[in-house]
């Protein structure tokens, strides 16, 4: 069994050679539109989501704009209202789901896996459309009218609202099947399609932190999709389920929302967290010490994800032993989060670290998750969340897990596979300035969010009083060095695309099995189905050959 059977169904017309590079394979625009292999679809989402991170970060941009000083700065309330749902719709729905599992999974999974491709390519195909079709319903919502609910499209309001909630919520509810359907399909690939040889404790643990989201994606997202309905229903028919007025719960829409909305957050965060493995291990030449815990502790963050949503809650009228009981439930999901964050920290004891920029990113996420995550913490006990809910505390809580964490992830790992995925290097004297300007922008955007917050700012509104007038003044700041950063990056990117030097096969020098084929890999993967004999961080046991950076 394993990969020797893995079946390719490409356009059995005109034979494309398995072992020509992949983007040479086949060429003209047809034969990606029609592709069925995962490394174009997944160069395809990349580009994707990388659009809609352009779009949601001009809208965040634009947001920070606003608040820079008190009263109108460059909009009035309601266009300020549009502005931060928009970016909140486009960073969640559109960007930070598909950005890791969708666009770097899709390309690296099947290939870590010693497989010619995934379980259902064509599936994979759908997936992708059903993406883009989804994106069009919310690119529709944006040019009617848009969206003012925030992007939890909380009732009662977003049943009276004139914007064009509907068809936001369809295209989410669309894109909720992509996210469904890819989680099915890289669930099979990793029980069917495995090499020959790679055991489960062979894995390398992108896959298992991948294999984890897989699960969550498809338990948690159909819950989301009825809410969705349920809400369009209620529009439409004027079926009382979440209107008060109409005999509705609006509670009942967020714990809904949030049945799904918690275990998200970690769809969004534990592909991050399987990202930052591989480059550590990499980069301190070195396997990841307590690796059966790091791998469990995946699949404990995607269960224990299912059983905390009531701390969105706390404040909005639940029984007092409820909250009680989401509080501590809330405590026990910072173990596995602390399992992680400890064994990458003993994994750098003492091994021979390289700050080479997918480094540094993934350094950066170690330490920006940690203080994500314990302000969780703080967010989580009872008494503090009273005053803490719904102020800039828990935006820069959540933009410290979000952006410190996954988009830091997201982006070491595209510094990291950047040679396997476009064959070319890039400056890496750019991309360390560009890693100094996002790490700096960032700090300084969301720290004063922190201060703020903690001094009663409210989330979401246009005003504010005097006293909050510096931190708003220094955030804008922040988040215009953060916007320089990911602009330094563009073009460095872009750079490499045009005039980059060829990448040898493993620039890197990793023991990983994605390195050891050719870069770009060929069509089906590898000139031959590899045996693997060893895991993906014994540098001990890797020839002198594989280890090789020519
Ligand atoms: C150590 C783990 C974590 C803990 C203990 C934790 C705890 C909390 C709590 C208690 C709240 C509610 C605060 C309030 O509204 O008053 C909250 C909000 C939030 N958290 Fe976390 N969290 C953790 C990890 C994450 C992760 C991994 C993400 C995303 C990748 C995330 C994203 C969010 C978001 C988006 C909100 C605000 C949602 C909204 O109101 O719009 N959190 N968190
Ligand atoms: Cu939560």
């Amino acid at each position: 069994m394993g990969a020797a059977t893995t079946t390719v169904p490409r356009a059995q017309a005109h034979h494309p050679d398995p072992n020509e590079n992949y983007l040479k394979a086949e060429r003209g625009i047809m034969s990606w539109i029609y592709t069925l292999d995962h490394k174009r679809i997944g160069v395809m989402y990349l580009v994707s989501v990388l659009l809609a991170f352009l779009i949601g970060g001009i809208f965040a941009l634009a947001v920070r704009l606003e608040l820079f000083s008190r009263g109108k700065t460059i909009m009035d309330a309601d266009a300020y209202n549009r502005t931060f749902t928009l970016h909140g719709v486009v960073m969640v729905f559109l960007f930070i789901i598909p950005s890791v599992p969708a666009a770097l999974g899709n390309f690296i999974l099947p290939i870590q896996l010693g497989a010619k491709d995934v379980a259902f390519p064509r599936l994979n195909l759908m997936s992708y459309y059903i993406y883009v079709f989804g994106a069009c319903f919310a690119l529709y919502s944006m040019v009617n009218g848009a969206v003012d609910t925030g992007w939890t499209f909380y009732t009662p309001y977003s049943m009276r609202t004139t914007s064009a909630v509907i068809p936001m919520v369809l295209g989410a509810f669309i894109m909720g099947f992509s996210s469904i359907l890819t989680g099915v399909n890289f669930i099979a690939t990793v029980h069917k399609l495995r090499a020959p040889g790679q055991t489960w404790t062979k894995l390398p643990l992108f896959i298992w932190g991948l294999y984890a989201t897989s699960i969550i994606q498809v338990l948690a997202t159909p819950v989301l999709a009825i809410t969705l309905l349920l809400l369009c229903l209620e529009r439409f028919l004027g079926l009382g389920i979440f209107d008060p007025k109409l005999g509705g719960d609006p509670v009942l829409f967020q714990h809904f929302f949030w049945f799904y909305s918690h275990p998200a957050v970690y769809i969004m965060i534990v592909p991050g967290m399987a990202v930052v493995n591989e480059i550590i291990a990499t980069f301190s030449r070195r396997a990841i010490v307590g690796y059966m815990f790091v791998a469990m502790s995946s699949l404990a963050l995607a269960l224990l994800g299912f059983l905390v949503w009531g701390h969105h809650l706390f404040v909005s009228g639940m029984s007092e032993y409820a909250t009680m009981v989401f509080s501590a439930l809330t405590f026990l999901v910072a173990i596995p989060s602390g399992v992680k964050v400890f064994n990458w920290v003993a994994t750098l004891y003492k091994g021979s670290i390289r700050l080479e920029s997918p480094m540094l990113y993934a350094l950066s996420f170690i330490f920006l998750f940690t203080i994500g995550g314990l302000t969780g913490l703080f967010l989580g006990v009872l008494a503090i969340d009273v005053h803490l809910h719904d102020t800039y505390f828990v935006v820069a809580h959540f933009h410290y897990v979000m952006v410190g964490g996954t988009v830091m992830g997201f982006v070491g790992g595209l510094h990291y596979w950047w040679p396997k995925i476009t064959g070319k290097l890039f400056n890496e004297g750019v991309a360390k300035v560009a890693w100094a300007l996002v790490f700096i922008g960032f700090n300084v955007t969301f720290i004063a969010q922190f201060i703020m917050g903690s001094r009663g700012m409210p989330r979401r509104y246009y005003d504010y009083l005097p006293e909050y007038e510096i931190f708003h003044k220094v955030s804008t700041i922040g988040s215009w060095i953060l916007g320089l950063g990911f602009l330094t990056m563009a073009v460095m990117f872009v750079a490499s695309l045009i005039k980059g030097q060829k990448s040898t096969r493993n620039p890197w020098g990793s023991a990983a099995l994605e390195w050891q084929t050719p870069t770009p890999p060929p069509l089906a993967n590898f000139i031959k189905v590899p045996t693997i004999t060893r895991g993906p961080y014994d540098y001990h046991l890797a020839t002198e050959e594989e280890l090789s950076e020519k």
